[in-house]
């Protein structure tokens, strides 16, 4: 930190609750706050104004599930230097294959219609394009905005991965689709508490050794990092002396 950050309000019910072992209730779906973070490296030779916002998820499922871009989202997709992704690879739906769909149950009429959703993969597809459009200063591969994968909740997903394979693994079409579309993205994982934690429950070792001991970073080669910061640090390096947003 190169300052005081100007907002801490959004994540002081956070805090809270991860200070007592309990997992934080989910941010509000219209909810949207700026904490302004004055940051630097650590040789204090890249400085810069992190605005980090707390907002409901569901916003930005909104956009690709009605495919209309709110005005605010507008403006802060335009004026951004990089997008940061974060995707939590277990919840995300796969598709039917061989083994969910076996092949001699292909032209077996199923005995009720089925709802045909959208994968999540081609959601996320569509949520990039639509970004990119909202953005079209450049055709493909495009080089600014950078695009950061972040694969959240790492704990939950089986070990032997790098963030780019297990994207890959989970997400074909997605990680196709980025890295045919971007000139160099970065994919890193995150574990913000390195345990699933209870809403109610308390979990005592969680409070003894406190939450500031928990958490790591995965960069893109594998290796885990207990500097939380090293994803910002990532975004950093494109934007010196610039603003992150
Ligand atoms: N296993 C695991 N769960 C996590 C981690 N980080 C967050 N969670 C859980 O994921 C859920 C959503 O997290 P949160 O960041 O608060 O998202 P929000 O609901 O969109 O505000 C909560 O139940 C958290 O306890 C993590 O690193 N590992
Ligand atoms: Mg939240």
């Amino acid at each position: 930190m190169d300052g005081a950050a100007s907002n801490l309000e959004p994540f002081e019910g956070a805090l809270e609750s991860l200070n007592e072992g309990r997992a934080a209730a989910h941010t509000a779906t219209s909810t949207y706050l700026d904490s302004i973070w004055p940051v630097s490296d650590a040789a204090g030779a890249r400085s810069t104004k992190l605005i980090w916002p707390d907002y409901g998820g569901e916003q930005v499922r909104s956009i690709s599930s009605s495919r209309r871009v709110p005005v605010e989202w507008l403006e802060r997709v335009k004026a951004s230097s990089s997008w940061l992704l974060l995707l939590r690879l277990q919840q995300t739906r796969v598709g039917d294959d061989i083994f969910s769909r076996p092949l001699n149950e292909q032209g077996v009429k199923p005995p009720q219609a089925r709802d045909v959703h959208m994968s999540d993969q081609a959601r996320m597809v569509e949520l990039l394009q639509i970004l990119l459009f909202a953005n079209a200063s450049s055709d493909p591969p495009v080089e600014k905005p950078n695009l950061s994968v972040l694969l959240t909740c790492w704990d939950e997903l089986p070990d032997g991965f790098t963030p780019q394979s297990a994207l890959a693994s989970r997400m074909p079409m997605l990680e196709s689709f980025i890295r045919c579309n971007w000139t160099a993205p970065i994919f890193m994982g995150v574990s913000a508490l390195e345990r699933p934690l209870s809403p109610h429950e308390r979990d005592a070792e969680y409070v003894a050794r406190g939450p500031e001991e928990f958490g790591y970073i995965v960069e893109s080669d594998g290796t885990k990092s207990q500097d939380l910061t090293i994803a910002i640090d990532r975004l950093l390096r494109g934007v010196a002396n610039g603003r992150v947003t």
